[in-house]
């Protein structure tokens, strides 16, 4: 009998997975308040991977690069515009044949720490080559629902070869709530209607006049012979009117206790103090109500600052006859004395406060009509008032 080996066949299946690494353009960092982009692409090449730092350019045809020119040549594709031999560059494309939409994108990314309320895009849309309506549409992603269609140009303009007709183009976008490590981005799309050659170019591209809300940098409250010092800073005010001083002495329910005016629009530090003349004993929790010409208003964060509770007294009545009441604001925690002094400074009486007392009363015996000074007085206690014995 013939035996057959069994084959085996073992089959390989080789799963491939592709992985995309999908590149992510460079995004442009957003520094501050006082930053500013500009861009003049004077050292752009119009070559594959030429444009500037958080440029980018795609085709929805065929990718065409074509290097410098001033315009006369009628190929579809990017180009980096300009007079031959002249430094002054743009990015620029001519939508003709297969790359059919080229758009430039520019990205960017808040870093500035806080949201950004406001911006200002400026560039100067740039006519090279001209035969029919041609131009940018510009669009936005990032910035909400903010309109950007003013930037657009649907090519009026009428330069050819190097007569470069140049307009500007600007929009302040205001009212704008870019999160801090956001991004958004600008694309300019070439709009060919009917299809004839037209060069057009971005250049002097500047993005500025950042804003911030109010940025407080800095709160801090310190003690000062039982005074507190609140003091604060920003580093840049929006339509700030000014800042209410709230005090609590549970952290909870807070009450003005005055007001500092702001600084309006501001880009540089600003510095803040108020001193409170009157803490209460124990534990005083401030915060600042910032509040805007508009009436919105944001609180700071809560600081708390202790001051010793010594006791502040009640005393009555002035025109004593039989006793003095003393009402201490809070129990004290070791003995005082009070001494009582007469109108020519000599001491006439003393008595000791037992600790833990709250209220005490003084008999008055003894002590001729007249006026007296009482002192109290203990650990980290000096009060003095005065009474008429009748
Ligand atoms: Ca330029
Ligand atoms: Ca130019």
């Amino acid at each position: 009998m013939t035996s057959f080996p069994i084959s085996k066949t073992l089959c390989l299946v080789a799963t491939i997975t592709a992985i995309l690494l999908q590149e992510v353009p460079a995004q442009i960092s957003i520094t501050g308040s006082g930053f500013s982009y500009t861009q003049d692409f004077e050292n752009y090449s119009g070559t594959n991977g030429g444009l500037p730092t958080g440029w980018s350019v795609t085709f929805s045809g065929a990718a065409t690069y074509n290097g410098q020119g001033n315009g006369s040549s009628g190929t579809g594709g990017v180009w980096s515009y300009g007079v031959p031999s002249d430094a002054d560059r743009g990015a620029g494309a001519l939508r003709s044949g297969t790359p059919g939409n080229i758009t430039h994108t520019v990205s960017f990314i808040n870093n500035a720490g806080s949201i950004i309320t406001s911006l200002r895009i400026t560039y100067n849309f740039e006519q090279w080559r001209y035969s029919n309506t041609s131009g940018f549409t510009v669009s936005q992603t990032g910035l909400g629902s903010a309109n950007v269609s003013t930037l657009s140009q649907n090519g009026s303009a009428t330069g050819t070869n190097g007569t470069v007709t140049t307009i500007p183009k600007t929009l302040l976008l205001s009212g704008l709530s870019l999160a801090n490590g956001a991004t958004f981005s600008l694309s300019f799309i070439t709009t060919d209607v009917t299809g004839g050659d037209n060069g057009i170019a971005i250049d002097d591209f500047v993005l500025d006049n950042i804003t911030l809300p109010v940025e407080l940098v800095g709160i801090s409250a310190m003690n000062e012979n039982e005074k507190v010092i609140i003091s604060w800073q920003t580093a840049s005010e929006l339509n700030n009117s000014h800042f209410s001083i709230e005090r609590s002495s549970d952290g909870a329910h807070f009450w003005e206790i005055g007001a500092v005016n702001g600084a309006g629009t501001s880009f540089d530090f600003q510095d803040y103090s108020f001193t409170d003349k009157n803490p209460l004993p124990g534990k005083n929790y401030y915060r600042l109500r910032q509040v805007d010409f508009d009436g919105n208003f944001e609180f700071s964060k809560i600081i708390m600052v202790e001051i010793d509770a010594r006791p502040t007294t009640k005393h009555y009545p002035s025109l004593a006859t039989d006793v003095i009441n003393l009402e201490l604001a809070t129990e004290i925690e070791e003995a005082a004395e009070l001494l009582i002094f007469d109108n020519m400074g000599r001491l006439v009486a003393k008595h000791i406060i037992e600790a833990g007392a709250f209220t005490v009363q003084f008999p008055l015996s003894g002590l001729q009509a007249g006026q007296y000074v009482a002192s109290l007085q203990g650990q980290g206690i000096v009060e003095n008032f005065r009474f008429v014995k009748q």
